[in-house]
């Protein structure tokens, strides 16, 4: 692999897509990387494991109609529907769409990202959206951004998006891919490159020759998976091959289109060659965890999963599909098949794949989430599962014992004849060239727009609804225990599972039972019995705390049990942003011998730490148990100090607009 990395000189001035895009949007400050910067949110999107809590949040705030030209509200995550929470979510999200001028994506309609890059996404326009792979809109040259909910709620309501304008990487495509090898293994090379940790305020921008072989739902692939990098947005230009597809979708008015300068400035530029690409694995439990399929050929598989947002488009699935033609599961494989719309489902059954898939053997879900998130089709205990899409972490199918690997729809199609990881390339079948149709069949029937004018609405809510935690302001002094001392690469899936449990996602105090479960089942007990006894619970952790999703319950359940700060080596910027909007303080350690000292149980006293954060000094940390100290310091602005001064995003809202 040519991976080439070198700086620009410093008197090129010409503008990337990311700048030129971010520019048109910035509402406070200037754009300058490194430094926060406030920008105006054309559209967001919400799904309904966040979504419910975004929007009670958003009612919370009191606005009376979305301020954005364009809000949709999915229902793709929690559908499994046993017992009445799901069903009682979906139709309190309904009639919040109908209240508030939302665009309504009812369950069976498929994933908010390929439905939304499918009916909605525009070229340079900005989406922030409570799901962590919103950036997925970047294939076609939009700037995509995952977000908390709270802080989609205060953009639905028109306020700023705060975020650091990120630093940018180009990434110069050069060459074309081979036969078998497609855009999910270009993802695995960047992530072998990038990892999954130190990515934070960076954001990656594509261009080169290469961009033009790839159609729009592979440069979807690609900036979806930028998101296990860490990185603020992933985008591609917008270009003839952006206009095809949105012509496809009778939305060609909504093209325009998008460049770099020939002479634009970036942080750094990596080459890659598309023809040195070789068919890649994620192995378990990370996504960065990067093998060539030659070193795992061989390895038995009993699950084949094929969808989820990163490759569940109509070209997956009909690649698949060719692939399939004629030939049966594996007896000890189970297949599964989660298109990632309706629209992919009646594309496909229009050009044969349905059949081809169906007589192979495959087991087909709705268009959702589904296996990604463990929410059905946990394997085995113990097994070897291949899945297209985008995370790994351990637990996260639902069975503990099984093991991810990540491939791509070509190396899950070939598990699925033979049971065992296979290069395809050695299957002797003609590699299937899918081309995009010239036109896509479009129903969009389960779409609900919001009513034309404002009716009278009754918001319904269930009895699993509760209304948001509240949370007091920052206290005088942290007085309490290290509750529980994680290593790196904690990610949201360890703090607060999803599967089973996400149906709690409106009803803190229950979700709250399940945090560090993977890690610790103790925890709920004994930090309850803390926080019961007037004391603060305090994290510890290592690298990277808090990757993978957007989701605000891993900061809303500590928060409800009485979390105060996390000390760690290095946050992630999502989960960062949630932990400041309910009031828990991300402290970093200035050395890792301060990490090593720390135990579990050890009691811990900041004393005046409001003062401190106040005058935006460091933190004098006293280890009660061990008779030591230390400073931890934290990198603020002085809008986020005043977030926690005040307990939250919620409080600080409240208190700013009273002014
Ligand atoms: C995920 O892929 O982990 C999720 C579920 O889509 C999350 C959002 C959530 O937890 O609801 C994400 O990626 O942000
Ligand atoms: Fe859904 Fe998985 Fe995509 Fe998250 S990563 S939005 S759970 S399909």
């Amino acid at each position: 692999m040519n991976a080439v990395s070198h700086k620009l000189g410093e008197n090129i001035m010409g503008k990337g897509i990311i700048q030129k895009v971010l520019e048109k949007h910035i509402i406070e400050s200037k754009y300058k990387p490194g430094e926060e910067i406030g920008i105006h949110i054309d559209q967001t999107l919400t799904q309904d494991a966040t979504g419910t809590m975004a929007y009670l949040q958003f009612e919370a705030l009191g606005i009376l109609h979305i301020k954005t030209e364009l809000s949709v509200s999915y229902i793709d995550h929690n559908t499994i529907q046993i017992g009445y929470e799901n069903a009682d979510d979906h139709r309190y999200l309904q009639s919040i769409a109908d209240k508030f001028g939302i665009y309504l994506s009812r369950a069976g309609n498929g994933i908010c990202h390929q439905v939304h890059l499918e009916r909605f996404g525009k070229p340079g326009k900005t989406l922030l959206g409570s799901d962590s792979h919103t950036p997925t809109a970047g294939g076609l040259g939009m700037i995509g951004i995952g977000a908390g909910g709270l802080d989609v709620a205060v953009a639905m309501g028109g306020g700023p998006f705060y975020l650091t304008c990120p630093k940018t990487v180009k990434i110069n495509l050069k060459g074309k891919l081979k036969p078998w090898v497609s855009a999910k293994d270009i993802v695995l090379k960047i992530l072998d490159i990038f990892s999954t940790k130190g990515n934070v305020g960076i954001a990656f921008e594509y261009g080169g020759e290469g961009v033009k072989t790839l159609s729009v739902p592979e440069r979807a692939t690609i900036t979806n998976m930028g998101t296990e990098c860490g990185v603020t947005t992933s985008v591609f230009p917008s270009d003839s091959i952006t206009r095809s597809f949105l012509k496809a979708q009778e939305r060609e008015q909504d093209w325009k289109p998008l460049q770099a300068d020939t002479n634009a400035e970036y942080e750094k530029v990596i080459d890659i060659d598309l023809d040195e690409i070789i068919p890649l694995a994620a192995a378990p439990h990370s996504p960065d965890n990067i093998k060539t399929i030659e070193e795992l050929e061989g390895i038995h598989v009993n699950q084949v999963c094929i969808g989820s947002c990163t490759n569940s488009s109509y070209k997956d699935l009909m690649t698949v599909a060719h692939i399939l033609k004629g030939k049966k599961v594996h007896p000890q494989v189970s297949f599964v098949v989660s298109p990632g719309s309706k629209q992919v489902i009646e594309n496909i059954i229009q050009a044969g794949g349905l059949t081809n898939l169906f007589s192979a053997g495959a087991r087909f879900t709705e268009p959702v989430c589904g296996f990604c998130i463990g929410n059905s089709q946990s394997p085995l205990n113990e097994a070897i599962s291949l899945r297209t899409s985008n995370r790994n972490f351990l637990g996260r199918s639902g069975t503990k014992s099984a093991k991810v690997y990540l491939v791509s729809p070509e190396i899950a199609a070939a598990a699925v004849i033979t049971g065992k990881i296979t290069d395809p390339r050695n299957l002797g079948i003609k590699y299937p060239q899918v081309e995009i149709p010239e036109k896509f069949y479009i129903d969009d029937s389960l779409i609900i727009p919001p009513p034309k004018t404002p009716k009278k609405i009754e918001i319904y809510r269930g009895p699993n609804i509760g209304t948001p935690p509240s949370n007091p302001p920052f206290p005088e002094n942290i007085s309490g225990f290290v509750t529980i001392k994680v290593g790196n690469k904690v990610t949201t899936d360890h703090i607060v599972p999803a599967g089973s449990k996400m149906k709690y996602r409106s009803n803190v105090p229950k979700y709250a039972e399940f945090v560090f479960e993977i890690i610790d089942d103790t925890f709920f007990t004994r930090a309850s019995k803390i926080r019961d006894n007037g004391k603060h619970n305090i994290i510890v952790a290592g690298l990277s705390y808090g990757q993978g999703s957007s989701r605000e319950h891993a900061a809303l359940g500590p928060m409800y049990l009485g979390v105060k700060a996390i000390l760690a080596k290095s946050f992630e910027r999502i989960h960062t942003a949630n932990l400041i909007n309910f009031g828990i303080i991300p402290l970093t350690f200035q050395s890792d011998e301060n990490y090593d000292a720390l135990e579990t149980g050890d009691q811990i006293e900041i004393h005046q730490a409001r003062e401190h954060l106040k005058k935006n000094e460091s933190f004098p940390v006293k280890n009660i148990t061990k008779g030591t100290k230390f400073q931890a310091v934290y990198h603020l602005s002085e809008r986020q100090r005043n977030i926690l001064l005040a307990g939250g995003l919620l409080p600080y809202t409240k208190q700013t607009s009273k002014k």
